[in-house]
């Protein structure tokens, strides 16, 4: 059995327990970071040094860094589902999910800032500069999606699951989110996905 720690409002979190549910495997889930502590507890810093969630615990393996247990799950439980057998188109998917993390670089301050961040205490210049570079950055993936279901092709892919945690958090935003007509309707496409509904198209806490 598969063991998963972390909190379920963590977009790393998000990504693991998406994937697991695209793949078919089985886990449980344990709460640790943010209110419920855990991470910094001897037993978990010897498991994950970091202190941060997510952490996967398979037997005898452990690992950290939520893009590198998707590719796990991918190529130990996701035959004829997630895991692509030609190292280069494996790798055109890969490039997406790991540049979700440039989508996460104006995306994580306008999260904290709307969602963690009483109005009273928020800054509505940096929180407007990070609007217009999110609507900037979410221009490539807009593009991309011009003649394509997903943003690797024609398949679900890891790169939508490195994706698509902030295409969600994007649509919940309270602002103004220009005209992206091609992420909106893959938001769409992705919340018909009964993992993604389940662990991704959630309430933002
Ligand atoms: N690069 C790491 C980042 C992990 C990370 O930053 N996790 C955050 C939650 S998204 C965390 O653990 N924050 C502290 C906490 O929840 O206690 C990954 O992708 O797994």
């Amino acid at each position: 059995m598969i063991r998963i720690w972390g909190r379920v409002n963590s977009s790393n979190v998000q990504k693991v327990l998406w994937a697991a549910d695209e793949v078919g495997a089985k886990y449980e889930r344990i709460d640790a970071g943010g209110a419920f502590g855990v991470v910094k507890e001897p037993k978990y810093l010897a498991m994950n040094p970091n202190a941060l969630v997510p952490t996967v615990e398979d037997g005898d393996l452990v690992l950290w860094e939520s893009n590198v247990i998707v590719r796990y799950f991918a190529a130990n439980y996701g035959k004829g589902t997630l895991w692509i057998e030609d190292p280069g188109r494996r790798a055109l998917a890969e490039k997406w999910m790991d540049w979700g993390f440039t989508l996460g670089g104006p995306n994580g301050p306008l999260f904290w800032g709307y969602v963690r961040t009483p109005p009273d205490k928020r800054d509505p210049a940096a929180l407007e500069a990070h609007r217009v570079k999110a609507i900037e950055i979410w221009g490539i993936v807009e593009r991309q999606l011009q003649n394509q279901p997903y943003i690797n092709g024609k398949d679900f892919s890891v790169g939508d699951i490195g994706l698509g945690v902030f295409v969600h958090r994007w649509h919940q935003f309270p602002i103004e989110r220009g005209s992206l007509p091609n992420l909106a309707a893959y938001y769409e496409r992705l919340k018909a996905r009964p993992a993604y509904a389940r662990h991704v198209a959630l309430p933002l806490t």
